[in-house]
């Protein structure tokens, strides 16, 4: 079985998907794609083998009988309209994160999808398919080092483009931070603080760069994420659990470590497309699967809707300077499992 999917946003992350899609993953073509900026979407278009259909809006491509299930890979504010309207045409999406940028925005989709009685959303936190990370969440629940204490993480980013706002070193990158740290310790966040380190010099006007996120879990475990932007020497994430009877981290991502004049090293990842690229497989080759299977897997509308919260009360930490509470709604029974 084939599952023809629509690609909403071709920019960078959706012509890397329709790469994969394309040319890595089974049982998946891709029969149409949009973008606002047209000529961008016919440009990637005519490099496809099966000949996509080009429509002049994502709410014509999910109309589109031929469509199986939608990717929404535009812009964040963007992806509430477009994962509402995949729900109301009962089609399987997968949206890229965030699933949108107000936690109203969420709440709407968790309400619409509700009322469906059934999982349609699937949202794209690729690290709960990263080989490393799911070795250290293996670890942490296999309880071999005892109880989970503390975990200290980094997101560093080399240098992010022109559009990208002081927020977004909380609501677009740390965001996957919070998706982990729920994940990891299967649990909710309970408190969010943000501590100011002194800020780059490379840092552009209005920036804190970097920031210290504190997460306070639910049971008391404690996730500080620092996490910057313009770390320059490349995309560099950690992760280290501390339990009780032992640490288990990530190791680092190149896959040699050279040795020679008296010194070792290896390469360190251009960015998230080169250090996740197995996760971005897994996780659509996953979601693919499960379509083809007549239902959905991975973060459901309820994750997407819990990182949204908690990167809202970060920027409210951020703003007033102390220990924020995290306040959510009650969990749907849809989501009890997830
Ligand atoms: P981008 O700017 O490179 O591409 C976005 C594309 O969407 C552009 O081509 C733009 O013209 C198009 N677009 C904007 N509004 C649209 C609309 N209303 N309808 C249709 N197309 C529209 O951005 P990107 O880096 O590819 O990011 C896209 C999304 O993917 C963001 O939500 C981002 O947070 C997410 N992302 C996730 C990861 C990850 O690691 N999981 C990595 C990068 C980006
Ligand atoms: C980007 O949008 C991503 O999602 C990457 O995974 C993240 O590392 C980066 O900081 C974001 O800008």
């Amino acid at each position: 079985m084939t599952i023809d999917v629509g690609v909403i946003g071709v920019g960078m992350i959706g012509q890397d998907h329709i790469r994969r899609l394309t040319h890595v993953l089974s049982g998946v073509r891709v029969a149409a794609v949009t973008d606002v900026d047209l000529d961008r979407a016919r440009t990637v278009a005519a490099d496809l083998p099966d000949s996509p259909t080009v429509h002049d809006s994502g709410e014509d491509l999910i109309a589109d009988p031929r469509v199986d299930a939608v990717v929404v890979t535009s812009w964040g504010p963007t992806h509430e309209g477009y994962v509402l309207a995949a729900i109301a045409a009962g089609k399987q999406v997968f949206c890229e994160k965030p699933l949108a940028t107000t936690e109203e925005a969420c709440s709407r989709i968790v309400d619409a999808e509700v009322a469906t009685g059934r999982r349609l959303v699937s949202v794209g936190f690729m690290r709960r398919y990263d080989d490393q990370y799911r070795a250290m969440k293996a670890v942490v629940t296999g309880g071999e080092i005892g109880s989970a204490l503390v975990m200290h993480a980094a997101h560093r980013n080399p240098s992010v483009p022109d559009f990208f706002t002081s927020d977004m070193i909380i609501n677009d990158s740390t965001v996957h931070d919070i998706d982990v740290a729920r994940w990891m310790f299967d649990d909710e966040i309970a408190a969010v603080t943000v501590l100011k380190p002194r800020v780059s010099s490379k840092a552009r006007d209005g920036f804190h760069d970097p920031l210290l996120v504190l997460l306070e879990m639910a049971s008391g475990v404690i996730v500080d994420v620092e996490a910057s932007v313009n770390a320059g020497f490349g995309y560099d994430i950690r992760g280290e659990v501390v339990c009780e009877d032992g640490t288990v981290e990530l190791s680092e991502a190149a896959g040699a470590i050279v040795k020679g004049a008296g010194r070792f090293g290896g390469r360190v990842p251009t960015d998230w497309r080169e250090r996740f690229v197995r996760a971005f497989d897994a996780e659509l080759q996953a979601w693919i699967d499960a379509v083809a299977a007549g239902g959905t897997t991975g973060p459901s509308a309820w994750d997407g809707y819990a990182a949204t919260v908690a990167c809202e009360t970060g920027l409210r930490a951020l703003a007033s300077g102390v220990r924020e509470p995290v306040t959510m709604r009650e969990r749907p029974d849809l989501y009890k499992e997830s």
